[in-house]
């Protein structure tokens, strides 16, 4: 028997937009990205956005329909229907059902979770070749057998190991550890091996400045302002080599140095030494990637994350090869094991791989996150009424995602609304999520929705997947409440499924213009 299960989400609102431009788009079909990654224009977009035909959603299913007559639909999403898989008592409908929402407390999340993907993962940790299986789910140490690595293995990835994207990473390196300050420019020598997406992903070296130990901490705004104003000591982007100009060293007390190397497989550069200013007693690596191209969706396939070994600073002492970082392991928590937080920035915002907790020489730190932002409000909220769907009552609640007060967007913000998950029982056909929502996201503004769903598989849950088949996100200022969803192919094959519905802050990927403009 066929079966076809619904999901309906209920009424989703995305907060209007009120950000000034952020950049332009241009076409480079050279680094034109794949259609997963286009967005998709409201307006191109199958469904209740076409034909405005409310409450018919035009979805097709894939293959042929075959014995319709047998087949049935079930709905899973119903007011309460979260609490109620809680507590077990949950039983999917026979009838036409959604969550209206309208049933939980204003300003909660009712039943349902969220997330602030926001916040990155820590990646910068002390790689031990006695603690992974090199070149299978870590890169070998460059030299002796531990190394500094900024990436993780992640079975699910395309390139099962090096880094993510929409990665953000911070190593704090404090380069006077034993004079206290440098009483003259000093050099810093490194072994490194760096591979990100040319000219999209990078590595900078930032100075702190001042003879501080730590005036950045975790502070995106701060970092941002210092690359938007060309202000690092170095920037490195592409797969670097030996060969590549300035890869071995460079005095950054003239100014900034770029190190650019084209697409390629990286090599290892040994003992590069730069030249750095006395007043930067902190130093701060730091790595960026945008939302595509990189090891996790395979499109930037050389390489396996930033890669550092053998730090030394010239007059921090003896033994010279060794004054800040070659072999140590990093310090274990000594409250239930683990890594041991960095007291000097908020909770989750680092962790301490060499020095003390209170005071770190090294130390793997990520900004803090956003926030989940999303909430129930009253219907009557959004400033810019739907005439023709209007949503204006004060029982009717919907989900926001933006700032409290006043609905807009909120910079960097990358939050999901999650369900819970749902069994899938066997012998079915289709699984469709559907939703309501009202989207106020100009084109090229740096606002993005799309939604994700993941399945649980043979005993473990896999990666978040985009709920349009091959991807994609939207964008779009229709400010009208219109249906909107997709077909979940794999969870056929599933024994559970869960949604999350995701509005992100990114910068387009800005592409090179070529020719006159
Ligand atoms: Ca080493
Ligand atoms: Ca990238
Ligand atoms: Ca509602």
């Amino acid at each position: 028997m066929r079966k076809t299960l619904f999901a309906m989400l209920g009424l989703v609102a995305l907060g209007l937009w009120a950000m000034p431009a952020l950049a332009a788009v241009s076409n480079d079909p050279g680094k034109a990205p794949p259609k997963v990654s286009e967005p998709i224009p409201l307006d191109n977009r199958a469904g209740i956005w076409q034909s405005r035909a409310e409450g018919n959603y035009k979805g097709t299913l894939s293959g042929a329909l075959i014995k319709q007559a047998q087949a049935t639909t079930t709905w899973y999403l119903y007011p309460g229907a979260c609490a109620e898989r809680a507590a077990g008592t949950w039983v999917p409908r026979t009838t036409a059902q959604a969550d209206s929402l309208n049933s939980y407390a204003l300003g909660s999340l009712g039943p349902y979770g969220s997330a602030d993907q926001s916040l990155s993962e820590i990646l910068w940790h002390f790689s031990d070749n006695a603690t992974c299986t090199t070149n299978v789910n870590c890169p070998a140490a460059l030299a002796g057998t531990r190394m500094l690595w900024c990436g993780k293995f992640d079975a699910n990835w395309v390139n099962k190991f090096g880094y993510p994207n929409l990665s953000y990473q911070i190593l704090y390196l404090n380069t006077a550890p034993i004079t206290g300050t440098h009483a003259a420019n000093y050099t810093i020598t490194l072994t490194y091996n760096f591979s990100s997406e040319f000219n999209y992903d990078y590595e900078w070296l930032i100075g702190g400045g001042g003879d501080l130990a730590d005036p950045i901490g975790n502070s995106r705004a701060q970092i941002d302002a210092i690359v938007a104003a060309a202000g690092y000591l170095i920037q490195w982007t592409g797969s670097i080599t030996p060969a590549t100009t300035n890869a071995t060293g460079a005095n950054t007390t003239a100014g900034a140095v770029t190190v650019a190397s084209n697409p390629g497989a990286p090599a290892t550069v040994t003992g590069a030494t730069f030249t750095i200013d006395q007043h930067n007693k902190a130093l701060y690596l730091v790595f960026k990637s945008d939302c595509l191209f990189s090891s996790e969706d395979g499109l930037w396939p050389e390489g396996h994350g930033q890669q550092v070994d053998n730090v030394l600073v010239n007059d921090q002492g003896s033994p010279a090869n060794n004054s800040l970082y070659a072999e140590e392991v990093a310090p274990v928590n000594p409250i239930g094991g683990g890594p041991l937080p960095d007291g000097t920035v908020g909770v989750g915002g680092g962790i301490v791989l060499k020095g003390t907790s209170g005071a770190p020489l090294i130390s793997a730190r990520v900004p803090p996150g956003v926030g989940t932002l999303w909430q129930l409000v009253q219907g009557n909220n959004l400033p810019t009424p739907d005439i023709c769907t209007p949503k204006n009552t004060t029982t009717d609640l919907i989900f926001e995602g933006g700032n409290a007060s006043n609905f807009h967007t909120v910079p960097n913000q990358f939050n999901s609304v999650v369900t819970c998950s749902f069994p899938i029982p066997a012998g079915v056909a289709s699984v469709l999520a559907l939703w309501d929502e009202y989207l106020d996201l100009p084109r090229f503004q740096g606002y993005v929705q799309y939604s994700e769903f993941r399945i649980h598989k043979d005993g473990a849950w896999g990666n978040w997947d985009n709920t349009s088949p091959g991807g994609g996100v939207v964008t779009g200022a229709r400010q009208s409440w219109g249906l909107d969803g997709d077909e979940l192919g794999a969870a056929t094959q599933a024994d559970s499924v869960q949604i999350r519905y995701s509005r992100r802050s990114q910068q387009l990927r800005r592409r090179r213009l070529r020719g006159a403009l």
